[in-house]
């Protein structure tokens, strides 16, 4: 760690680090001065999941430039360098990084208030927004297919063949379950045709946005997945993470429910920066756009179980079967909330 430090230009004997947030892919410090104040985030790239380090490295700078430009207002969090001016530390093969810690600003883990899920839906709608302008293509596609959710089922079916035997055996509901959804796959197979291809951000969970001292918005951070994409994937992780008081790490499914108050947040966050720029086809799957993200990511848990956990890893034996069941219990209360909130719509128009 000291000579990491030391390539970024810090004494390691007047900074500390300490393990910090709750990532799955990547390693994060928080790296402190003698005083005990937060100045620098650190992170290791999970290079098993990120292969090209450096071209996640040439967005974050594309973008930075762009916004430079064009927005010199708004804040975006740019890379430290190190002391021979290279965007990364090298060191056993491993890439380290690291970025200023904004003073003032927090993150925060869960999402309690609406206005919270209101102000984060906000920054995300305001980032796509104002990279409108930039052609997505240029971005390097730093996680090929990430969303794309006709692999992702695809992948789900080759682990049916040739998974874990046991694992699938007693996985059997939840497989079933993801059968009989598959039309969500099916809808995104037609749909996304019609979707304008955007600058996405691809990991919208909370912890990705940064607050001021009065919870306002400030920014987002985490650029590593920023590739050309499609609104619904923005829009669907808000729903996917904000919508329920519990995380997908959550084993007593009876606490898994709809926030409605947050759900309007999102929706009414996002809108107010991109309901201009979007089309009719964009906005009528923004109630789609839940149902796709909670999907995919039930799909994703349950094939990396039936693979023997080798993308997401496992704390305990039943951890990604957990994740996923979490996950397909988030989808049936997500439908039940949207069946119910289009009788209300029928109700209303008669
Ligand atoms: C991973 O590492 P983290 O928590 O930012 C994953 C996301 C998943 C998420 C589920 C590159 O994100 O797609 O939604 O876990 N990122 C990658 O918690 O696979
Ligand atoms: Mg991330």
């Amino acid at each position: 760690m000291k000579e990491i430090l030391f390539q970024f230009g810090l004494s390691g004997e007047d900074f500390q680090a300490m393990p910090f947030g709750s990532g799955l892919i990547n390693t994060t410090w928080k790296i402190t001065d003698k005083q005990g104040n937060a100045k620098y985030i650190l992170q290791k790239i999970n290079q098993q999941i990120f292969k090209q380090p450096v071209d996640i490295a040439f967005n974050i700078r594309l973008i930075d430039n762009y916004l430079k430009d064009h927005f010199p207002d708004y804040l975006f969090v740019s890379p430290v360098v190190t002391i021979t001016g290279d965007e990364f530390v090298k060191n056993d093969d491993s890439y380290y990084r690291m970025f200023p810690f904004i003073t003032n600003s927090h993150t925060i883990d869960v999402v309690e208030k609406p206005q919270q899920a209101y102000e984060a839906a906000r920054q995300f709608g305001k980032f796509t927004k104002l990279l409108s302008a930039l052609d997505a293509a240029q971005l390097k596609i730093t996680l090929p297919d990430f969303h794309n959710l006709t692999l992702r089922y695809q992948q789900f079916e080759i682990a049916l063949e040739r998974g874990n035997p046991e694992r699938i055996m007693r996985s059997k509901d939840l497989i079933a379950m993801i059968k009989q959804n598959k039309r969500i796959a099916d809808e995104y197979e037609i749909c996304k045709e019609k979707f304008t291809v955007r600058v996405t951000h691809h990991d919208t969970k909370i912890s990705n946005v940064l607050f001021d001292d009065a919870d306002q918005g400030l920014c987002v951070i985490d650029l590593d997945t920023v590739m050309h994409g499609y609104s619904i994937s923005d829009v669907g992780d808000m729903m996917r993470t904000y919508l329920c008081p519990v995380s997908e790490e959550e084993k007593d499914f009876s606490k898994i429910i709809i926030r409605a108050a947050f759900y309007e947040a999102i929706v009414a966050g996002y809108l107010s920066e991109m309901g201009a720029g979007l089309t009719e086809v964009e906005k009528q799957h923004i109630h789609f756009a839940g149902e796709f993200m909670i999907y995919m990511q039930a799909i994703r848990f349950l094939t990396d179980h039936l693979n023997n956990d080798s993308y997401y890893g496992a704390k305990y034996e039943e951890h990604n079967f957990v994740r996923a069941g979490n996950q397909i219990a988030l989808l049936q209360r997500l439908q039940e909330f949207n069946k119910s909130c289009q009788s209300e719509l029928v109700e209303d128009s008669l």
